[in-house]
Order: structure tokens, then C-alpha cells, then sequence
């Protein structure tokens, strides 16, 4: 019988459970896929091991960058937030669920779809499935389903906070639904640029409608989504850090009005700043490029008021157990905790992630980095690293409170040992890219491509280097699978709580004007149409002859 604290626990509803673990096994199919496509690439690159003949490395690339960067990320995101939702507002209505349903099927068909394409060799684009290279029209019409089927889902997540402010009138949104709400939003806005160039210019042109296609329109509309995409990764395992972690510590939320501003920033500013990974391309002029710098500069600021949050929570947590000074909070952290550890490692590898992103971001110095491996590590730390690593953080209690299960001591020293070989084999894998790209080592090259070049020999080393830190991932990835699975399916059965952390006592009143979604999204809409229209306008004036066709629709 369940005692009077454990029915207390907070909990996803069962319904909603279920919807959130059909994402989560799909999620997890796509690391185990995906990462060893990862250990593929670092030993084909080391030239002592030769893909088989119906395996081409390129086509391991797209396999790599689709069903993690795309696949992975997207499932894992929305189940999270399905799961932090439901269980901070009460659970979803039948037709809530039923849209859930309806979007996470077509997110599958559509992959499924784009992976066989992948699998025959008819879509080895890359996940960046840049013109002109050509993938046969089910890849993009895969990837268009599983679009419109993340509308189904963030919508969802959108409607049910109003529905809870209209049910709870005067009554603070809880924090989590604002942050997924926030998240969903600008989803909804990044992913129209993405879908309409897919739909309207590169569909028709791979199913030979049109003849043409416009390579700077296609690559603009990619990177207007391609930015904030990288932030639909980094806010869910912002609102861990922000609004959970502080519980797994025995602590409180700094400020909830600190936390919702820096997620308004990022709604804000997230998408006006595409240009800043094309800025050695031709076509745009350098002035937008400078704006979209100097916003990108601006996107940094909200992350720094993350770390300044997670330092004030760290300390505020020590102090409250006795710790003096200013970093005295380290003694006294839960280490040996997978859920603490996990996400904290996770955090220490986006200090260099973010520094070297603002590297990138700095116009001149990315004529150093641009197209070399140092992006490729640069995406290591950030995505693959401070966001993975959270989410493995959660996946250990998420999981669990899903499907009723606990996690053993075993399991959590299982965890600790994920943590320590991720973050050892990304930190000499990462590590290594960072240096081959400073070294000029191009980004995105297979081995048999440019064997025989003088570098080669120069390179050898950082190869191999990558090659070790790639099979420690890969080891990582399978101590990971074992534990989802156990979690999933053979943990003991029992009570795990979903850890939601309260206000501290001491927090000011949340003022309202983050509930005005009028004045965000008004912001948001003048400053992409202030970033977007003029280069837009020239990019279609100026197009090459083939690509003046263009029509609207
Ligand atoms: Fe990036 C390229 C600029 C963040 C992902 N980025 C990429 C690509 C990916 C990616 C996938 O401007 C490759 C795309 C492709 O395929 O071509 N990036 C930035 C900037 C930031 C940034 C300015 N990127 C991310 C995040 C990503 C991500 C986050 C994934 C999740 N990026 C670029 C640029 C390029 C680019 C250029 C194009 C390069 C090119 O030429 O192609 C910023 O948002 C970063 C801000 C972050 C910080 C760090 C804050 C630190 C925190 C942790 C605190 C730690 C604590 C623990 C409290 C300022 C919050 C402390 C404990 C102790 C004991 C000390």
C-alpha cells in the first residue's frame, strides 16, 4: 500500500505517461543508431579502417547528423516537455493527449520515411540538406511530416498553458509550462522558414516540377531555423537547470522572474541571427551580417544570466549547509548522485562551448574556424555534451517515475560511470577537433578523400586522438542503453518522484508582463522582419537567372 508521502509524489498522470514514453523509445533507438554511425566516422578518419563497399561515409554522416541532431533531440525534447508540463499543470484533456498522439505518429512516418531514403543511398545530404545537393522527394517529404507533426505537439504544449491561466485566473503559470510554452513558441516561428523552403522551393524541384532551385534562399531559410533549432536544444536543459536541479540538490529556484526573463530573451532573440553561420557566404550584404552579429552577441547575454542563477543556486544550497566562501558550495554537492552529476558535468563543458561560440560569432575570427573541424567540436560540447548530458541526467528519473520503477544504487553508479566516459572521450574528441580545425583540418572529410594530401600526416595524430575519445562515447552510449532499458523495463517497481523545485522563501512577486505573449511575440515578429526583409528582397532580386522563377507559391 502506498504510504501517505508517496501518493503525495508528483507524478505524470498515466495517459500522458504513455505518450511521453513513445517518444522516449524512439529517442533512445536514435543514440544507439546514431552514436555508433559516430564511431564509424572517427575510424574511418583514421585511415587504418575502410567503410564496407555498400557504405558510403557521407551517407554515415547524414545517418549521424539526421537521427541525432534532428531525431534524437526533437522526440527527447517534446517528451520532456510534455512530461514537465503535464505534471506541473495537472495532465492533459482527452483531446490534449489525442493531438500528442496524432503528431508523434507522423514525426515517425516521417522518419522512417527519410531513414530508408538514407538507408538506399537516395539522401546522402547531410542533416544541413543544403541545394544543390539532391535527395529523392520522400527524404524531404519525411522530414515535412516530421515538421508538421512537432506542430501538432508544441501546440499542445502552447494551448494548455492558456487553458491553465483561464482555469487559474490571477494565479501564477507554473514554470515549467511557461519555459515549454516559451520553447514551443519559437519552434513554431523558426520551423516556418524551414518548412516553407522545403514545401514550396525544394520538393518540386526534387520531384522535377521546377528546374531550379535558389541556393542562397534555400541556405537563408535553413539558417533562420537552423539557430534557434540549436536553442530548441539548449532551453530544455535550461528549465532542468533552472527549475529541478535546485531539487535533486535540496535547494530552491533562485528568482522565477530571472528564469522567465532570460527565456523571453531567447524567444526574442533566438532567430534573428542565422546569417552568423553564413557569413563567409556571398550574396548578403556585410551590413546585415554585422546586425546579425551583434544580436547573436546579444542571444549570449541570457545564457551568462544562466550562469550567474546556477552559481547563485550552488552557493545559496552551500551556505544553507554550512559551506564558507565563494566556492566552498563544491564540498558540498550531492557527487555521488547521477542526477546531480550528469547535468553539472554537462554544465562545466558549456563554459568552453559558449566561449568558443562567441569565437565563432566574432565576424573576423570566423574566417579561422568557419567549415573546419573546430565548428564540428565546437557542436560536440554544446549539443553532444552540456544538452545530452542533462538529458541523460533526467532520463534517471524521468524514466522511472514513468514507468513506476526505481533507480537501484547499481543503476546510479552505472550513471556515474555514463558520466565520467562521456564527458572523458568528448573532452579528448572535442578537444582534438578544436585543434585539427585550428591547424586548418576541414570540417566534414572523409579519409579516403583526402588521403595522399601533404596534411595528412599532420593531421594523423589528432585523428587518432578523436578515434579514442569516439570509442569511449560509444561506450558511454551502450552504459547509457543498458540503463534506459533497465529503467524502461527491470528496475524494481516502486515510487519516483518527478523533482520540481519550489520558490525560495525570500523571491519577489513574478511580475505579469511575462504573461503578455502580445508584447514577446510583437517583439520578436519586428525584429526578424527588421533582421530578414531587406536581405531577403535583395537575395530574391539578385538571384542567378535559373533561380528568377521564383513565385511565392
Ligand atoms: Fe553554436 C555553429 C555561435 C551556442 C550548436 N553551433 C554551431 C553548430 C551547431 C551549434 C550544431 O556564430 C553547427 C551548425 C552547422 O552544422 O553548421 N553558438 C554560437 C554562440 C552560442 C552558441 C554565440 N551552439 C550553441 C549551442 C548549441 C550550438 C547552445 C547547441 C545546443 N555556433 C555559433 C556560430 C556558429 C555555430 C557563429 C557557426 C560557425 C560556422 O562558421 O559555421 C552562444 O549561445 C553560447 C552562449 C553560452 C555561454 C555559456 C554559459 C555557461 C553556462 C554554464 C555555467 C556553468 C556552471 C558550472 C554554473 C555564454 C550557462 C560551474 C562550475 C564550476 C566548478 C566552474
Amino acid at each position: 500500500m502506498k504510504t501517505a508521502a508517496q501518493s503525495l509524489l508528483k507524478k505524470v498522470p498515466a495517459k500522458d505517461a504513455k505518450l511521453v514514453m513513445a517518444h522516449m523509445y524512439v529517442a533512445f533507438a536514435a543514440l544507439a543508431i546514431g552514436a555508433t554511425m559516430g564511431l564509424l566516422q572517427v575510424l574511418e578518419r583514421t585511415g587504418s579502417f575502410q567503410l564496407p563497399s555498400w557504405l558510403g561515409y557521407y551517407q554515415v554522416l547524414t545517418v549521424h547528423g539526421v537521427i541525432l541532431g534532428l531525431v534524437l533531440t526533437t522526440f527527447f525534447i517534446i517528451g520532456f516537455m510534455f512530461a514537465a508540463q503535464s505534471v506541473t499543470t495537472g495532465g492533459y484533456s482527452n483531446k490534449e493527449r489525442t493531438a500528442g498522439w496524432i503528431g508523434f505518429i507522423m514525426m515517425l512516418v516521417g522518419t522512417i520515411a527519410a531513414a530508408i531514403m538514407i538507408l538506399l543511398n537516395e539522401a546522402t545530404v547531410l542533416y544541413t540538406f543544403y541545394v544543390p545537393l539532391q535527395a529523392h522527394a520522400v527524404f524531404y517529404i519525411g522530414l515535412a511530416l516530421v515538421i508538421a507533426g512537432s506542430w501538432f505537439a508544441v501546440w499542445v504544449i502552447v494551448l494548455r498553458h492558456f487553458r491553465f491561466r483561464k482555469e487559474n485566473p490571477g494565479v501564477r503559470t507554473p514554470l515549467l509550462s511557461y519555459m515549454a510554452t516559451v520553447n514551443s513558441l519559437m519552434w513554431q516561428i523558426a520551423t516556418i522558414g524551414v518548412a516553407y523552403s522545403t514545401i514550396v522551393h525544394i520538393i518540386p524541384w526534387s520531384l522535377g516540377l521546377t528546374e531550379t532551385v535558389d541556393v542562397l534562399l534555400t541556405r537563408t531559410l535553413f539558417w533562420y531555423f537552423g539557430h534557434p533549432l540549436v536553442y530548441f536544444w539548449l532551453l530544455p536543459a535550461y528549465m532542468m537547470w533552472y527549475a529541478i536541479l535546485p531539487k535533486i540538490i535540496g535547494g530552491k529556484i533562485f528568482s522565477d522572474s530571472l528564469a522567465r526573463l532570460a527565456f523571453a530573451l531567447f524567444l526574442i532573440f533566438s532567430i534573428p541571427v542565422g546569417f552568423h553561420h553564413q557569413l563567409t557566404e556571398p550574396g548578403i550584404d556585410p551590413f546585415w551580417k554585422y546586425l546579425q552579429v551583434v544580436l547573436t552577441m546579444v542571444v549570449v547575454v541570457p545564457s551568462l544570466m544562466t550562469a550567474f542563477t546556477l552559481f547563485a543556486t550552488f552557493e545559496q544550497r552551500g551556505r544553507e549547509l554550512g559551506a564558507k566562501g565563494l566556492f566552498g558550495w563544491l564540498k558540498k554537492m550531492p557527487w555521488n548522485d547521477a542526477r546531480f552529476l550528469a547535468p553539472f558535468v554537462g554544465m562545466l563543458f558549456f563554459i568552453p562551448g559558449g566561449a568558443g561560440g562567441i569565437v565563432n560569432t566574432s565576424h573576423q575570427l570566423n574566417q579561422v574556424v568557419h567549415n573546419t573541424l573546430w565548428v564540428t567540436g565546437h557542436f560536440h560540447l554544446t549539443v553532444a555534451t552540456a544538452v545530452m548530458l542533462t538529458f541523460f541526467g533526467i532520463t534517471y528519473w524521468l524514466v522511472p517515475s514513468l514507468t513506476g520503477r526505481v533507480l537501484t544504487p547499481v543503476m546510479n553508479r552505472m550513471g556515474i560511470l555514463q558520466t565520467i566516459l562521456w564527458g572523458t572521450g568528448m573532452l579528448i574528441m572535442s578537444g582534438a577537433m578544436h585543434w585539427q580545425g585550428l591547424l586548418g583540418g576541414p570540417r566534414r572529410s572523409a579519409y579516403s578523400e583526402y588521403a595522399g594530401n601533404a596534411d595528412t600526416l599532420a593531421w594523423g595524430p589528432y585523428q587518432i586522438a578523436q578515434a579514442i575519445g569516439g570509442s569511449i562515447l560509444f561506450l558511454g552510449m551502450i552504459v547509457m542503453i543498458i540503463i534506459f532499458i533497465n529503467l524502461a523495463f527491470f528496475a524494481p517497481k516502486g515510487e519516483t518522484e518527478f523533482p520540481v523545485a519550489e520558490d525560495h522563501p525570500n523571491a519577489a512577486p513574478t511580475p505579469a508582463i511575462f504573461e503578455n505573449w502580445k508584447l514577446w511575440i510583437g517583439i520578436t515578429a519586428a525584429l526578424i522582419l527588421f533582421a530578414y526583409t531587406i536581405p531577403i528582397i535583395d537575395i530574391i532580386q539578385n538571384a542567378p537567372p535559373g533561380a528568377k522563377g521564383f513565385k511565392l507559391w
